[in-house]
């Protein structure tokens, strides 16, 4: 089973941390399919060098849009040593065609469904060329093989993902594309998500749910069931989640410490355009308030590039995000990914440049853009990225804070992710990463905010 390495991994733009992060659940999530005698490998390119001179009976290859090209040169070099080649994944979901030619089975949509399939046609010998996801449960699916995750190699081995998909449409996310012909949000039973948690040792956990909060009545039950487990956790949440009732304050006080959240643009024309309308008409500011008196540090991200933006959309966005208290950003340059409505939207208009998918990373422009040039979007959007980065405004950011631990875990946090990347270099050479673990950990602790401090059960179970 193999991840390969995203084509960024040759550009100035490598991080080596931030692909050291998480290891590869969805091929660890396919792997629990296979017979627990089956002798199977799980490579992932971004922490090791690739072992390709094996002879394999089955090779399996996740596809990313932006690695895609890699993906297909490993699977060329299997298959001709005779191996049988599986791909699947977003961007082989997205273009079947052309991923067709390079594979002996290919797989649109989620595996749960399919990869036992045709795991069975395999032994069978009557495998077929397209493998079509139509059933979407995560129900009673058989644990994930986290012992084939070379845990030391990452510095967040616990991920997690207890749910697939998410509730909303924005225009230009992969969602819709990706679960087309079938339910696009789906949870895990809720006891059977707090036994995977129950078997992650140590305490921090990594939700890559694409929104934790999406099913309230799901959220309820595992935020209670892991009062008293003693985690602390980070995951993705929508504005609109955050200001509905009091899921929030459970979140908390099972030990959400960190928030990624969607905000996009301040533009309602930009919202309206994208489809993006769970942001339309919510205060940003009162969401933040929330979150910064429960304690939790918030990972804000925003597209640059639609179609209302203008040059000072990158200083508007970075003083609103370091006024506001923001921990860390991402930024994206606007990337019509193949299959979503964006992307259809824009070949009609005739604006798509190229289909040079290893440009599509959302940090080069691909797409003829309208209030800007291409120039001024790429230049804006390095600019905020060190702009949001510099020290003065780590200093600024974190003082926006009112408890003093706040302010101390924003500066550790956000001056720790982006301004020690030598020493990150030097930990990930020598092997040491998940020896880091402790000190995120205990960055991640609680902090008495405001809210907490006034509800007497949510203190004592963290700390
Ligand atoms: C973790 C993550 C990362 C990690 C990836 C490392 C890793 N080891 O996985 C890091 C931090 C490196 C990362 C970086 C980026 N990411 Co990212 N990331 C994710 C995230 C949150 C979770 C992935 C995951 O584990 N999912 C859970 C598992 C269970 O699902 P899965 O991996 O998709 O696998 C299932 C199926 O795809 C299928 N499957 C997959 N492969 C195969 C193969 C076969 C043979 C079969 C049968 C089935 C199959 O079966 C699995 C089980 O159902 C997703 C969002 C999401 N919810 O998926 C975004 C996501 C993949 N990222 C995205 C983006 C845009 C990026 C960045 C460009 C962002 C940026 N500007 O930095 C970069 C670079 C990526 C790139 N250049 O392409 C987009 C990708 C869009 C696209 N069309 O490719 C996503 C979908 C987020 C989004 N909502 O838009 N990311
Ligand atoms: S809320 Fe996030 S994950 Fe959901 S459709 Fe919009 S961009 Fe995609």
């Amino acid at each position: 089973m193999i991840l390969p390495a995203l084509t960024e991994a040759k550009s100035p733009y490598w991080r080596p941390i931030k692909y050291s992060l998480f290891p590869p659940l969805g091929l660890a999530t396919l792997a629990a399919y296979c017979d627990a005698d089956d002798e199977i490998t799980l490579q992932d390119e971004h922490v090791e060098t690739l072992q390709l001179n094996d002879d394999p009976q089955l090779v399996i290859i996740q596809v990313y849009i932006t690695n895609a090209y890699r993906a297909y040169a490993i699977a060329d070099h299997y298959r001709s040593k005779g191996c049988y080649v599986c791909l699947g994944g977003l961007h082989v979901t997205s273009l079947p065609e052309e991923a067709m030619p390079h594979a002996d089975s290919i797989f649109i949509g989620p595996g749960e469904d399919t990869f036992p399939q045709f795991l069975k046609d395999l032994k069978q010998r009557r495998t077929q060329k397209i493998y079509t996801s139509q059933q979407r449960t995560l129900h009673s699916i058989p644990p994930i093989r986290r012992d084939l995750i070379r845990r030391n190699l990452y510095l967040v081995p616990n991920s997690i993902v207890v749910s697939r998909g998410c509730p909303h449409h924005c225009d230009f996310c992969y969602k819709d594309a990706f679960f087309e012909g079938g339910r696009s949000f789906y949870v895990q039973k809720a006891d059977e998500a707090l036994a995977e948690i129950d078997r992650l040792p140590g305490r921090h956990l990594y939700f890559l749910d694409d929104h934790l909060l999406g099913d309230r009545k799901f959220a309820a039950a595992l935020f209670d069931g892991m009062q008293g487990m003693n985690r602390v956790f980070q995951g993705a949440s929508t504005v609109e989640a955050i200001l509905r009732g009091n899921l929030i304050e459970q979140a908390a006080a099972a030990g959400l410490r960190s928030v990624f959240i969607g905000f996009e643009t301040f533009s309602n024309h930009n919202l309206q355009q994208s489809n993006k309308k769970q942001n339309i008409g919510k205060d940003y500011t009162e969401a933040i308030r929330r979150l910064h008196d429960l304690g939790i540090m918030i990972n804000g991200s925003f597209v640059f590039g639609l179609d209302d933006d203008n040059e000072d959309v990158f200083k508007r966005t970075v003083d609103w995000a370091v006024n506001n208290g923001i921990t860390t950003c991402t930024f994206h340059i606007l990337t019509p990914y193949p299959g979503t409505a964006l992307y259809k939207r824009m070949q009609q208009q005739g604006r798509l440049l190229h289909s040079n998918w290893d440009l599509y990373d959302t940090r080069h422009v691909v797409y003829r853009t309208n209030g800007l040039s291409a120039e001024q979007l790429e230049r804006g959007y390095n600019w905020a990225y060190r702009n949001f980065y510099s020290w003065r405004n780590i200093t600024s950011a974190s003082l926006a804070h009112t408890e003093l631990k706040h302010m101390l875990k924003h500066f550790a946090y956000a001056g720790g992710w982006k301004k020690f990347e030598p020493l990150w270099n030097f930990i990930i050479k020598t092997k040491g990463l998940n020896q880091m673990l402790p000190l995120l950990e205990a960055i991640l602790s609680k902090v008495p905010g405001r809210q907490t401090l006034k509800h007497g059960p949510l203190q004592h179970s963290f700390n």
